[in-house]
């Protein structure tokens, strides 16, 4: 089972989950770090403050994906880092990070694919303009990438503007799970609103800062969603929990507008966001590729005895679950890589996420003997590369994640790297799973 021979073999990171050092050399304060620090909000009261240590083991870690074979390795840049108080000053000392991070990547032959924003946003905009509820933030958004891409865009080819914009809306302020931990319908819709308007608003300003090689992408996270039965009330909530997760980002960018069924019943909830004229136009601004984060998939029924509308969650007891309890479902990135081929037509799609958490151990041989990752991504690329044979034009798979980290709100009893992190000596060690990835990387499959 052959890959493609230009195929990008990656995994993935982001700043605030393995960086630490959010103190040094002029970073500011992030919505993360305050979240944090509200006791209750993060498993034992943990926060990214040292996480991997990234920021000053970097060579190492690049060292480590050399090791594994990588090809490619996507992280994000901490806005806060780079613009301490969101706009205007210029914080040098954080860009000359990212410069030697890059630098130290193409040294190592390994392509870097960056991710602007991964949910850090600095505290500041929070504060002064209620963050993503309001359209400055998008406009902030722009100029936070227009001095990133100045700096990096000679050598960044790949540029990814968002991760996962809907658990930002979701988590971060319909359940308050995530920063900046509010619970808001209205504003959580406005916040996607704000989010899609800040992606669209930046890949102009990529593109003209960047080379004739530059591709712009963002990344969502998409999940097949699927009735409990074939009743029309499960059908009907699986098709709105599908118009809400996955529609509602794709047709606004591939097709240039929101979905009219979400967007009547917004209308009809009094949650639709505002929107100016021209809104539609900058969201579906064309990109170059779409990445895609897929752990699992959703099952739905609507709520027993309940107003047609309501749904809840099911959960398949005898399958088998991650430690995150997300189903283990490889068809499921099969299917999300075919529809999406085929409804929107975009030229080019990665994997930017997909792996899965485990309570990992070091063994008495000082291994890591993780069996059960090394069949969820075998099982998951087979699924991957049974697109490609179909004409998927699938261009490379992100493993999540290349170190384990901090999970956010659960803190860092999840484990996914395929890099074991001893957190108190910051010794890495390669798990099996990661032995397994180079192995199937260097046979190219
Ligand atoms: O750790 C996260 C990542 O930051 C975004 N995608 C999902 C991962 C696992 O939950």
């Amino acid at each position: 089972m052959r890959f493609p021979n230009h195929f990008r073999w990656g995994a993935a990171t982001a700043a605030y989950q393995i960086e630490g050092a959010v103190n040094e050399d002029g970073r500011g304060e992030s919505i993360w770090d305050r979240f944090c620090v509200t006791p209750g909000n993060v498993h034992n009261n943990e926060s990214g403050a040292v996480a991997d240590d990234h920021y000053h083991r970097y060579r190492e870690d690049v060292q480590l994906m050399q090791e594994l074979g990588l090809n490619a390795y996507r992280f994000s840049i901490a806005w806060p880092r780079i613009l301490p108080a969101g706009r205007g000053q210029v914080n040098i000392a954080g860009l000359d990070f990212y410069d030697r991070l890059v630098d130290a990547l193409l040294a190592a032959n390994i392509e870097p694919f960056v991710t602007l924003y991964h949910w850090d946003l600095p505290q500041v905009l929070q504060d002064e303009f209620g963050g993503w509820a309001s359209r400055d933030t998008a406009t902030a958004f722009a100029e936070y990438a227009d001095v990133v891409s100045r700096r990096l865009g000679d050598r960044v080819d790949n540029w990814i503007t968002l991760n996962e914009p809907q658990v930002c809306v979701y988590c971060g302020h319909e359940e308050g799970i995530h920063a900046p931990g509010l619970r808001d319908s209205r504003l959580a819709w406005q916040a996607s609103h704000s989010l899609l308007l800040a992606h669209g608003m930046a890949v102009p300003v990529l593109r003209a800062n960047g080379g004739t090689h530059t591709n712009v992408g963002i990344t969502l996270n998409l999940a097949p969603v699927h009735p409990a039965t074939t009743i029309d009330e499960d059908q009907f909530v699986a098709n709105m929990v599908d118009g809400g997760l996955n529609r509602w980002y794709l047709d606004s960018i591939f097709r240039g507008s929101y979905p009219n069924d979400i967007l009547n019943l917004l209308e009809y909830k009094g949650l639709a966001p505002r929107v100016m004229s021209g809104d539609a136009e900058i969201i579906a601004v064309p990109v170059d590729f779409l990445g895609i984060n897929n752990y699992s998939r959703i099952l739905v029924r609507q709520k027993a005895k309940e107003t047609l509308g309501t749904w809840e969650f099911v959960k398949v007891e005898e399958a088998e679950h991650t430690m995150m309890d997300w189903e283990v479902y490889p068809t499921g990135l099969y299917e999300l890589l075919v529809r999406v081929h085929k409804e929107y037509q975009i030229p080019c799609l990665y994997v930017t996420e997909n792996g899965a958490a485990f309570s990992d151990t070091v063994s008495e041989d000082g291994r890591v003997h993780d069996e059960r990752r090394i069949n969820f991504l075998r099982e998951y690329l087979l699924q991957a590369h049974r697109a490609i044979a179909e004409g998927v034009p699938l261009a490379g798979y992100f493993v999540w994640s290349l170190l384990d980290n901090f999970e956010w709100a659960k803190g860092y009893q999840m484990r996914f790297g395929v890099v074991y992190v001893d957190y108190t000596t910051q010794r890495r060690i390669i798990k099996d799973s990661g032995y397994w990835y180079r192995e199937t990387i260097a046979a190219k499959g």
